[in-house]
């Protein structure tokens, strides 16, 4: 018997298939047992922004599933307004994603029953056709499902490109958002990550008089009546100011819609150390800025220490825009720092 599974030559070549694929993994440095294994299923963890997913710590890439729904839906948009949104999971902008190089991330676009209009998402992240908004087009009550493989890293915008009435009413209207694709081993750690977007909206009277919707003569004339930082004017003051010690050190990601406009972002009496020119990772570091660019369907990236207290207005220094609603604060705790910052106040 011995004999016989020494030198039986079809034992031998059944056995060598057999380890094959350990003997590959081994020769290329993976695991030989998750050699031929698929990448790891995991859920999207989706946030509301100002607040950000974690940072991601897996050492490989996985299977994202990323769920969202497309919901038209009545909300405020500034005091004592209310305004017919179409939104992703409700919430204008809608929900921020996260994921890292190498992943594919497989997307299901579901269009709530009750919609009016047929919906999708185009992920600036996407290599391929349409990022994926003609493989994911739903009508009310449908869903729209594409992957795609996560190969650059960096702050990309996503939104809604239905043909249906038009594309810009769609990103008007507030489907758009945020996914982030970290690099591999993650950006350097820092105290806190906020995010940030603004959009415009362009307004006039519903049928119901008291709800304003889009009004395309306004958008087509690039005179918007709101220009507002996460979906509201008033959303980042007050109860919604971002939070901060001195001494701490803070990560915006900051994109812009437009639909039409450039913003200038800049936070009064703070410089950014670092900024991740238009959001890439991996591309262009600036420093020691004080205003940067964000284009229509954009984004960037900015680092900073807060070296002392008091409260920070975040805007859009296109400065008129402030009274459209393009301003936030960051509220900064902590003891005062006169080697830094002197009022050296005459009059107390
Ligand atoms: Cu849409």
């Amino acid at each position: 018997m011995k004999h016989y599974f020494l030198f039986n030559s079809k034992v031998w070549i059944f056995a060598l298939l057999a380890v094959a694929p350990l003997a590959t993994g081994v020769l290329v440095g993976t695991t030989p047992l998750t050699f031929a294994m698929d990448p790891p299923k995991v859920q999207a963890q989706l946030t509301t922004l100002p607040q950000v997913p974690a940072p991601i710590t897996r050492k490989e890439a996985a299977h994202v599933v990323v769920n969202v729904e497309a919901k038209e839906f009545v909300g405020t948009l500034a005091d004592d307004v209310k305004y017919k949104f179409w939104s992703f999971n409700g919430t204008v902008p809608g929900p921020m994603v996260r994921v890292r190089v190498g992943d594919t991330v497989e997307v299901h676009m579901k269009n709530h029953a009750g919609n009016t209009f047929p919906h999708n998402m185009d992920f600036h992240a996407v290599n391929g056709p349409g990022g994926g908004a003609g493989s994911n087009l739903a009508a009310p009550g449908q869903e729209g499902v594409f992957s795609f493989k996560a190969l650059n890293p960096g702050l990309y915008v996503y939104h809604c490109a239905s043909p249906v009435p038009n594309i810009p009413a769609h990103i008007a209207n507030g489907m758009y958002g945020l996914i982030l694709v970290d690099p591999t081993g993650g950006l350097p750690p820092v105290d806190h990550e906020y995010a940030i977007f603004q959009s415009e909206f362009f307004t006039m009277p519903s049928a119901e008089a008291s709800v304003m919707e889009l009004s395309m003569e306004k958008g087509l004339a690039e005179h918007p009546d709101y220009v507002v930082l996460n979906g509201k004017t008033g959303a980042l003051v007050g109860e919604g100011a971002l939070q901060a010690k001195a001494g701490e050190t803070i990560r915006l990601f900051m994109g812009n819609i437009g639909p039409n406009s450039t913003s200038s972002f800049h936070i009064i009496g703070e410089i950014f150390d670092t900024v991740y020119v238009e959001g890439a990772i991996g591309g262009t570091l600036n420093h020691n800025v004080q205003t940067t660019l964000i284009p229509a369907a954009g984004s960037t990236i900015v680092e900073f220490k807060v070296d002392v207290p008091g409260d920070y207005l975040m805007l859009d220094h296109s400065i008129f825009r402030v009274a459209k609603g393009a301003v936030g604060i960051l509220s900064v705790t902590g003891n005062p720092n006169p080697s830094i910052f002197n009022s050296m106040d005459q009059n107390p």
